[in-house]
């Protein structure tokens, strides 16, 4: 196709908002509500008010989870935001004011907050605090002392005895001792603290290490009781603590949701998706808080990540559609190194840049949330399998999804449950006609979707019907030039010209003095490039400085916006 109409989609996919809704699942019970979660892993509070106005709010999800807010140790690693020095807010992620204005903007954007608390251990080291508070282990000046630790000062030994579970240190971290009065109020204080800055709802870490009598006790003490609440409960064989003990405080974390997803997309069949839920042994439907990734599972092996392709993005595709628990869509960054912090200090200047995976903005993903609050509350209908990883289902007569898991393209007449009429595939961008029998017919690329709803009847006529690449980068550099001089980009991979300026490609001028190219690159890319000035002779200036770099993102465009360095 033409360059210029090439230019026209990527444009039209980095600009529009796709509006899609979700699927219903097979359950007794099958959620309702807005009930997606942004897990915003971290990312700090400026980046994720920013998130919530441009992706978040349009998309529809219903919370931003955000990393924990109060003190805690300092360090490179993400990890250090789990050992708490103090309650005060104030982290690399931003300070009190920070937070607030977070809550403040989600809030504008309908956007409800929750923050990841930490309240069942303080932390293991001695030094300075993130908001400057002098600790050492056992002893938080303003906070905790000694006397408020719990009577087990060894590490958890035994999974199998509940009260090493809940009294012993989860790797050496100073426990608390939330059967006194002084803790609970303590924690307490922290919680309504968070609720007076406008919190919607707390992640509580490590929840199976607090007894749930303590963690009923505290949360009666909050000025909301009533607070959303999603508790970290790894569920094990063989384990003392199992997560439906917590139900009568809030949701439970059901990871085997994740373990086996991964599995089944990994190596099995999605046919088998076809009861998913409750009958695969899993906590109730409405108790349950589920996810494809985690910062946990995705650093552990226990999950996909975003390292699996096609086999990640079809799963968060699904999960959305389907009807069990309420899902978090986990948010976070590329890493080598496990025990890294997010780039930046948490600063996400741009989507899919330094490292910035933002997931929740993928087309296919964030497509998928208006396709579930669509379908809220319907149950799934439909059901077609070819007995391998072919799969479709429809969520009554709200919703359709069909999901190609196989190498080649499936070509099929789908019967759904929908009204007559067009339809947006809000996966492709495309549009779909279903007749008065419910059928429609349409082809699905290898590892690809197709997902329509009543949401979505008609795809945004500004994005090109052809089937063009529809990833790819979107090139704008602010650079200005002499009579006779154009503006060029040249990059790591045979499409960017492999950094031979004789293949550079050359920027349109027309927004002048901001050059501009879209080109289509496969989803995924991780590419270098750089910019350089060409003038009527053929004499080539580089840009100064390090190579750029940039990464497409599985669904879509990556938008650059740079300043040519002189
Ligand atoms: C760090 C160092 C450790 C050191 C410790 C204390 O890495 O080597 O011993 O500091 O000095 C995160 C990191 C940890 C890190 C910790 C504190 O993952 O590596 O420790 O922060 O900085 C259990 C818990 C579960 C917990 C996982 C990690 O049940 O609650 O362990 N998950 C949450 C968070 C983590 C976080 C913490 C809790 C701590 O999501 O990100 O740790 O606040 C079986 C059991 C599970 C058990 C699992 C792993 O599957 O069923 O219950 O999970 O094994 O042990
Ligand atoms: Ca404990």
């Amino acid at each position: 196709m033409a360059r210029k109409t090439v230019a026209a989609a990527l444009a039209a996919l980095a600009g529009a908002a796709v509006a899609v809704t979700g699927p219903t699942p097979a359950q007794a019970s099958v959620p309702g509500g807005n009930d997606v979660t942004a897990v915003m892993f971290e990312w700090n509070f400026a980046s994720v008010a920013k998130a919530c106005t441009d992706q978040l709010g349009p998309a529809g999800y219903g919370y931003v989870q955000v990393s924990p807010p109060n003190e805690h140790i300092q360090g490179p690693s993400w990890w250090t935001a789990y050992q708490p020095v103090s309650y005060k807010i104030g982290t690399k992620l931003g300070n009190r004011s920070d937070f607030k204005n977070m809550v403040d903007t989600c809030h504008a954007a309908g956007v409800k907050v929750v923050a990841d608390t930490v309240i069942n251990h303080m932390a293991n080291a001695s030094g300075t605090g993130t908001a400057g508070s002098s600790f050492s282990k056992y002893a938080y000046p303003g906070t905790y002392s000694a006397a408020d630790m719990d009577d087990c000062t060894t590490s958890i030994s035994n999974y199998g005895d509940r009260w090493n579970v809940q009294h012993c240190e989860m790797g050496g971290l100073p426990d608390l001792d939330t059967g006194e009065e002084y803790v609970r109020k303590t924690i307490a204080g922290y919680l309504n603290d968070l609720l007076s800055l406008g919190v919607d709802g707390f992640r509580i870490d490590a929840a199976k290490h607090i007894p749930e009598d303590d963690l009923a006790d505290i949360k009666s003490r909050l000025t909301n009781p009533g607070v959303y609440w999603n508790q970290e409960t790894i569920g094990a064989p063989g384990e003392a603590v199992q997560p439906p003990e917590f139900y009568n405080t809030g949701d439970v974390q059901e990871f085997r949701y994740a373990y086996d997803l991964k599995r089944v997309f990994n190596n099995e069949k999605l046919a088998e998706l076809k009861n998913f839920g409750e009958a695969w042994g899993y906590v109730s439907s409405g108790k349950a808080s589920v996810f494809v990734t985690n910062h946990d599972t995705e650093r552990n092996g226990g999950s996909l990540t975003y390292k699996d392709g096609a086999n990640y993005t079809l799963a968060n595709v699904f999960m959305l559609a389907w009807p069990y628990g309420s899902p978090a869509v986990h948010s976070g960054y590329e890493f080598s190194d496990k025990d890294a912090g997010g780039p930046n200090n948490g600063q996400v200047n741009a989507c899919y840049t330094d490292g910035w995976k933002c997931q929740h903005a993928w087309r296919e993903i964030a497509s998928m949330v208006k396709f579930r609050t669509t379908a809220a509350g319907t149950a799934v209908t439909d059901w077609w399998d070819d007995g391998n990883n072919q799969i479709a289902f429809g969520r009554g007569d709200k919703a359709y999804v069909a999901i190609n898991h196989e190498g080649s393209t499936l070509t099929r007449t789908f019967q759904t449950s929908l009204p007559a009429g067009s339809y947006c595939d809000v996966q492709s961008g495309k549009g779909v006609t279903v007749d008065s029998s419910g059928r429609f017919t349409a082809t699905l690329g290898a590892n690809s979707a197709l997902a329509l709803h009543v949401g979505a009847k008609n795809c945004d006529t500004t994005v090109d019907p052809d089937p063009a690449p529809t990833t790819g980068a979107s090139f704008n550099v602010n650079a200005t030039t002499q009579w006779g001089q154009d503006i060029y980009v040249v990059g790591s991979t045979s499409a960017l010209g492999n950094w031979n300026p004789s293949n550079a490609l050359k920027l349109d001028p027309a927004s002048y003095p901001v050059w501009k190219l879209a080109q289509p690159l496969p989803a995924g890319t991780a590419f270098e490039y750089k910019y350089l000035r060409k003038d009527v002779s053929g004499n080539v200036t580089w840009e100064s400085g390090s190579n750029r770099t940039a990464t497409v993102p599985a669904g879509g465009v990556v938008t650059l916006n740079d300043t040519w360095r002189g």
